[in-house]
């Protein structure tokens, strides 16, 4: 039994969800490889060495260019805000170290294209995190996409909600930062539903969007992590510099049309990353929130019980299930990033690329910026003029 010793930068909310599939894996999934959990990297030394103990990490530092310099780890993985992903991306395969980036990539489609060419002059493994993918019931609908089950693709209509900054006061942390997240609710939301319609119906053709931050300024924050933040550095108050809601139409290389809905403020939606797409012979509905859960609707069912029906994607049968527990029980969240890096573990045994990897993230990279793009010139643009 051979081991990926890992190197993780980042402690908090990825960093604490990428953790607990390290150790979930090698209990359930008798991977031929499995991760070892050697260093978790971040700034703040006190609350590293409490992250380290409680995740279950060997060693911990407060330095990352420290962390890629050891000659004990094979696989950096990037959970630190998006403002670091590059620089520590290139100098970890610059160092010969494989790749796992939470998403979005990077704060732009160039950073996005040099850390991939990073990685593929290196040579190394580079996943994207991109998780949602994982989920038992979205890889039943990629299965049934994949057989025909509903035809030619005609619409695909996605919404990631939530409300957690809906509260005018709650603090201005990184994830509303510009400079730090790269952009609001669309990168950190509509990314995710961006990469779904990539996995289920196709590539992008061309967007055009808009977007609106309904709270401009909000106070600084005292500590924050994840997110959720405690009260302000003393009533100052900062600028936001991020859109709170991204809405963009598109259409598709195959020619289906989309519908996209990216927001913070849409209230008593906690985490709705939902989804349906429409063919010719029958519909797929997702929705995060009930994630073990696929509606389907199929033409070809007999006239008089035709309608959508509610599948539990619980049993042997679907993705990962035979792995986890008997008799239907459900799974969470938290077991999609354990698949995550199953796929990660088996693509170092089979020796090649995790699917998705940094293409994935750089072809994400370029519908965010032409929505952006589109909401800047208040015109249709097309992907591939980027
Ligand atoms: O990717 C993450 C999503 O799974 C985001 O960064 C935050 O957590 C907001 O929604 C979820």
């Amino acid at each position: 039994m051979s081991t990926i010793r890992v190197g993780m930068v980042g402690y908090k909310f990825m960093g604490k969800a990428h953790s607990n599939a390290y150790r979930a894996l090698p209990m359930f999934f008798p991977a031929s490889l499995r991760p070892e959990m050697k260093a978790i990297c971040g700034r703040d030394a006190a609350a590293l060495e409490a992250a380290r103990a409680q995740f279950g990490w060997e060693d911990a530092e407060t330095d990352w260019r420290k962390l890629i310099a050891r000659d004990d780890i094979d696989l950096i993985d990037i959970n630190a805000p998006s403002d670091a992903h590059k620089q520590i991306a290139i100098a970890a395969a610059e160092a010969g170290k494989h790749l796992f980036c939470e998403k979005p990539l990077a704060l732009s489609l160039a950073d996005a294209r040099e850390m991939l060419d990073a990685a593929e002059r290196a040579g190394v493994k580079h996943m994207i995190g991109f998780n949602y993918r994982f989920a038992p019931a979205v890889q039943l609908a990629k299965k049934l996409i994949a057989e025909g089950r509903i035809g030619q693709i005609y619409h695909i209509r996605a919404v990631f909600l939530q409300d957690w900054i809906i509260d005018p006061e709650f603090p201005l942390v990184w994830r509303l930062q510009k400079d730090v997240a790269g952009s609001g609710s669309l990168g950190d939301l509509g990314a995710h539903s961006i990469d779904l319609a990539r996995f289920l119906v196709g590539e992008f053709k061309e967007v055009i969007g808009m977007n609106e931050t309904f709270v401009k300024e909000r106070p600084l924050p005292g500590s924050m992590t994840g997110l959720s933040a405690s009260g302000s550095a003393g009533g100052e108050r900062g600028p936001v510099t991020v859109d709170d809601a991204t809405l963009f139409m598109a259409r598709f290389e195959g020619g289906a049309l989309g519908s996209f809905e990216a927001t913070r403020f849409a209230a008593g939606h906690r985490c709705t990353n939902a989804f349906e797409i429409n063919g010719s012979k029958g519909s797929i509905k997702f929705d995060f929130e009930r994630m073990n859960e696929l509606e389907v609707y199929f033409t070809e069912d007999a006239a008089d019980v035709q309608g959508f029906r509610r599948v539990l994607a619980t049993d042997a049968a679907h993705a990962y299930m035979d792995a986890w527990w008997p008799a239907g029980h459900t799974i969470g969240y938290e077991h999609t990033f354990t698949h995550e890096v199953l796929e990660l573990m088996t693509a170092f045994a089979e020796d090649r690329q995790p699917t998705p990897s940094f293409v994935d993230g750089v072809r994400c990279q370029e519908v965010l910026e032409a929505v952006d793009r589109s909401i800047a010139e208040r015109r249709w643009v097309s992907v591939s003029e980027l």
